[in-house]
């Protein structure tokens, strides 16, 4: 199904000039004969719009140092901030040989919930008093503090708490300054996140884990129990996990994260910087994965075991391949008689629209229109755009840290995948090795990107283009339901997942199915629509 330009004109027409003229740079008709389409991304939001996206709190709290499961995260700021951002993620978390189960914090919320008196007088007092009451109580590995909008306002100084406290109790206590309307996304946060945990915690260990194969996993974070899914299969294959980063992950693990080969980036978005500060620290290379989908998983699994260059490896990586996919095809294949031909429209964060894009097509169902919150350009059209992307005084706000090859732990690239140089740069034709293609690329022509979009649009190609399924986040999830349409919201999984891997891939089926069958979304009328009939 192809979409035309008069159809996207159409869904523009009712914006005044101004706002027409902001937004079609945001908005992509792929087609492939024309040489560089490129999209403006990352950009401020019009004020007024009603956006999807959300805060730099939310994407430094929420979503990067948020799941490191044996910190406690303090909220400093008002409760509201602190109770939106508590467990809606489903960032899982478990007990495991370095984590024991009372040094687990992911399920409790704490805050300083900061009042008028606080903002008019300070909240460092509260907040040092707060820290002191959490050592007491529960005795944590180390502490975050992030700040949330009003913080930045009245000026609190929560380095210097942080410093203070730290000193007081012989832990780490790391300072966050990712103020809500910092930046403009929560794109801003994952950047704050990234450079404060690459300063300050990254290296600080000396553990190396057991194994011929450690691996890390960047950018994924155990929503709905996916990295538990793909630790059952790397590990079967013969992959020491040192860390997933951030989901089920721990404080202690992240401190080794460079004690590994490899970085696998799954979500490139909320991640990149640390894979790249690593690669600039340490040498060490990272490979772009993507999970989600059954052939995605395969590809991703043999492009892993190339950076090994080992048989051995090689040859189990197959044999788990042929397992897992004939294990799984029988049910992929009843469900795919179902969604077969069926068309979706995605809107995620800065990843997932891309990569379920893989998953979808394994059920014979194709993307007709996708788009992210936040992404960058390199997100979009691959990261050869980077050296292009002009920056302004939203993204020059968050600092950039240039680092230097360490003194002790720096090697080069190929020396971590024990390989020579010409075969390590031979191994880079075939794999993306400090890469991502961006999603634009997988789109096929007549297909729609569109970044940033808001509720007018999201209403627009609903009513327009109908596309069987819109796969959402959880606001726009219920213009969706209300206009017939079935939603799935793809950032929590609305209660289920895992939908990583091969397991998860089985679950996504049956539950698009389940949504494609239902017959209530042909139920739903207006009571006014009834009434007027009658
Ligand atoms: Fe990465 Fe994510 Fe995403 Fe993201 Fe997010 Fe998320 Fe997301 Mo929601 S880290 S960019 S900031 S894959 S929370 S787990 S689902 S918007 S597409």
């Amino acid at each position: 199904m192809a979409i035309t330009d008069k159809q996207l004109e159409d869904m523009l027409v009712s914006y005044p000039d101004l706002v027409l003229k902001n937004r079609k740079k945001h908005l992509i008709l792929k087609k492939s004969a024309e040489s560089c389409q490129t999209i403006e991304a990352n950009t401020r939001t019009i004020p007024g719009i009603i956006s999807q996206r959300g805060c730099c709190f939310a994407g430094c709290k929420g979503v990067v140092v948020g799941p490191i499961k044996d910190m406690v995260h303090i909220v400093h700021g008002p409760v509201g901030c602190a109770y939106y951002s508590w467990g809606t993620r489903r960032n899982k978390a478990r007990a495991d040989d370095t984590t024991p189960k009372e040094n687990i914090y992911s399920q409790l919320c704490f805050v300083t919930d900061m009042q008028e008196k606080d903002i008019v007088f300070g909240g460092e007092k509260k907040l040092a008093k707060m820290i002191d009451e959490v050592v007491e109580m529960l005795h944590p590995r180390a502490i975050s503090i992030c700040s949330t909008c009003p913080i930045g306002l009245i000026g609190d100084d929560i380095n210097a708490v942080a410093k203070a406290a730290s000193e007081r109790h012989g832990i780490q206590v790391l300072a966050f300054s990712c103020e809500g309307y910092k930046g403009v996304s929560q794109s801003a946060g994952h950047h704050i996140a990234n450079n404060n945990i690459m300063e300050n915690v990254i290296g600080k260990g000396t553990q190396r884990k057991p194994g011929k194969y450690v691996i890390n996993i960047l950018g994924e974070y155990n929503i709905g129990g996916d990295s538990w899914e793909l630790e059952r299969v790397l590990e079967e294959i013969g992959y020491t996990i040192n860390c997933v980063m951030t989901g089920d992950s721990s404080y202690v693990d992240i401190r080794n994260l460079h004690l590994a080969d490899l970085n696998l980036v799954q979500c490139h978005r909320s991640i990149n910087y640390i894979a790249e500060m690593m690669q600039a620290k340490y040498g060490m290379p990272w490979l772009k994965v993507n999970f989600i989908g059954v052939d995605a998983t395969a590809e991703s699994l043999r492009n892993i075991a190339q950076c090994y260059g080992d048989e051995a490896l090689t040859r189990k990586t197959e044999e788990v391949i042929a397992r897992e996919t004939a294990r799984v095809a029988p049910v992929m294949e009843h469900y795919r008689k179902i969604c077969e031909g069926k068309t979706a429209f995605i809107v995620v964060g800065g990843s997932r629209s891309h990569h379920y894009q893989y998953l979808l097509r394994d059920l014979g169902m194709e993307t007709i229109v996708a788009g992210y919150e936040f992404a960058h350009r390199d997100d979009y059209e691959g990261r050869e755009v980077i050296s292009t992307i002009k920056g302004d005084a939203d993204s020059r706000n968050i600092p950039e840290l240039h680092l230097t090859p360490d003194k002790e732990n720096y090697q080069e690239a190929h020396v971590y995948l024990n390989m020579t140089l010409e075969k390590f740069e031979e191994l880079k034709k075939k794999v993306p090795i400090s890469y991502y293609e961006g999603m634009n690329k997988s789109m096929k022509d007549g297909h729609v990107i569109i970044d940033d979009a808001n509720h007018h649009e999201v209403e627009e190609i609903l009513r327009t283009i109908k596309p069987s399924i819109y796969l959402s986040g959880v606001r726009d999830k219920y213009i969706s339901h209300k206009m017939g349409v079935p939603s799935k919201q793809l950032h929590s999984y609305d209660y289920t997942g895992p939908y990583a891997g091969f397991n998860g891939a089985m679950n996504f089926a049956r539950d698009i199915a389940n949504m494609m069958t239902t017959p209530a979304w042909g139920l739903i009328k207006a009571p006014w629509e009834e009434q007027r009939k009658k």
